[in-house]
């Protein structure tokens, strides 16, 4: 195949928006009739299993004493980059999240000279909204961005925040938006309620099922998750299924407790597939301070579930309120919890909102168009148009 491109792509491989994003282009890409490669501390959750399609190149730190607490892993990516450049003549170098991976590219660039790849990179939130912006990193992230071959944002908001939030004049800095995507056949809109009762035995048939799935960092306000919940249950006892892990949990499952709660929420943890458990749910809640897109509440629309949540950064792009799901304020608590039960209370309108939220995945969040546009902007680099 004479297109055929050689990709590699670098990501955090841990559970996570950006690391999930990443490795679904990876795979696409691969199954395209690319190669491609991944340069990663370890090798993304996704790709486990699926070592055939694509090129693993962990980055390795030395454990020379003098460098602990150095944070050399930039250097180390740096030189794998420069290594899998020199070897497999890489046409493209796509990384996602801009700290360090984009000023690790930019140096490996600096280093291969005229036999570089095109570095693309794709921003994905904290990296340009708390991380990228923050003194201690501002100048090199900025100043790697500016270096970047090209610059994708998921949403019209996080392309926003980083003109404005790294002072860059849009016009020296085009960033194309494109959006995050889901795998529709994954997630599926196939109701079964059975799968709950194993968490919930004695769950009756119609009382409501509310899930979150995300991080637990401050940033997804966990304990607005818990209030929600709790401020429902009052009104129509429910259940709060919690995926997911981080440092708001300890905090979550101690109020849940304190509330006398604790047969009605299940804290599963990290989980690699959820799909079940999901298109099983009733509401799906994400009431972040902050969110460049949102992807898990993307996954849930997919599911069929109607979404509550705030109406931060790129959320409003995808969940459109009083369609296929509720928006409010931040910390709005009391406007979350009422508009569940407006869904849970009204199963017509459940239902509208489910079809409603099916369709509109697949008009606008599918993943073949992304992966294309991803494509399309990979030949336009490496054509030089
Ligand atoms: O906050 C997270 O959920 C993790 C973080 C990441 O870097 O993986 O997610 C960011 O990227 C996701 C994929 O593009 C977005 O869907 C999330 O909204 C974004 N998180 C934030 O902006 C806080």
């Amino acid at each position: 195949m004479t297109d055929r491109l050689n990709l590699a792509i670098t990501c955090f491989p841990t559970i996570g928006g950006s690391g999930m994003v990443a490795a679904e282009i990876g795979l696409a890409m691969a199954e395209r009739g690319h190669r491609v490669h991944f340069i990663a501390r370890d090798l993304p959750v996704r790709l486990q299993g699926q070592t055939r399609d694509i090129l693993f190149h962990p980055v390795t730190e030395s454990d020379y004493p003098a460098l602990a607490q150095s944070g050399t892993y930039p250097l180390a990516l740096a030189s794998k980059m420069i290594e899998v450049a020199n070897q497999e003549r890489l046409d493209i170098l796509h990384v996602h999240y801009a700290v360090p991976h984009a000023t690790a590219a930019w140096m490996a660039g600096e280093v291969l000279g005229a036999k570089a790849p095109r570095i693309v990179t794709t921003l994905h939130g904290t990296d340009s909204t708390l991380v990228g912006i923050d003194p201690s990193y501002l100048p090199i992230t900025r100043f790697s961005i500016l270096r970047s071959d090209a610059v994708t944002t998921p949403s019209a908001f996080l392309r926003r925040a980083t003109w404005d939030g790294f002072g860059i004049p849009p016009e020296s800095c085009p960033i194309e938006v494109i959006f995050n995507f889901v795998d529709t056949e994954r997630y599926a809109p196939v109701r079964d309620r059975q799968c709950l009762r194993t968490l919930f035995p004695d769950l009756p048939e119609n009382e409501p099922v509310l899930i979150h799935v995300s991080n637990f960092r401050p940033v997804k306000r966990i304990s607005d998750v818990v209030s929600v919940f709790a401020a429902v249950h009052r009104t129509r006892p429910c259940r709060l299924v919690m995926i997911g892990d981080g440092p708001e949990r300890p905090a979550a499952e101690r109020r849940i407790r304190e509330l006398g709660l604790e047969a009605r929420v299940a804290f599963l943890g990290g989980q690699e597939s959820f799909t079940q458990l999901l298109a099983a749910s009733d509401v799906f809640l994400l009431p972040s301070e902050q969110e460049s897109f949102g992807l898990a509440a993307l996954e849930a629309l997919s599911c069929g579930v109607p979404v509550v949540a705030s109406n931060a950064g790129g959320i409003p792009e995808q969940v459109l309120h009083g369609k296929v799901g509720y928006l409010a304020p931040v910390g709005d608590v009391e406007s979350m919890a009422s508009h569940v039960l407006t869904l849970v209370n009204e199963p017509e309108r459940w239902q509208l909102f489910s079809r409603r939220a099916r369709q509109h995945v697949l008009e606008h969040f599918q993943l073949r168009p992304a992966i294309e546009r991803y494509e399309a902007l990979y030949r336009r680099l490496t054509q030089g148009t």
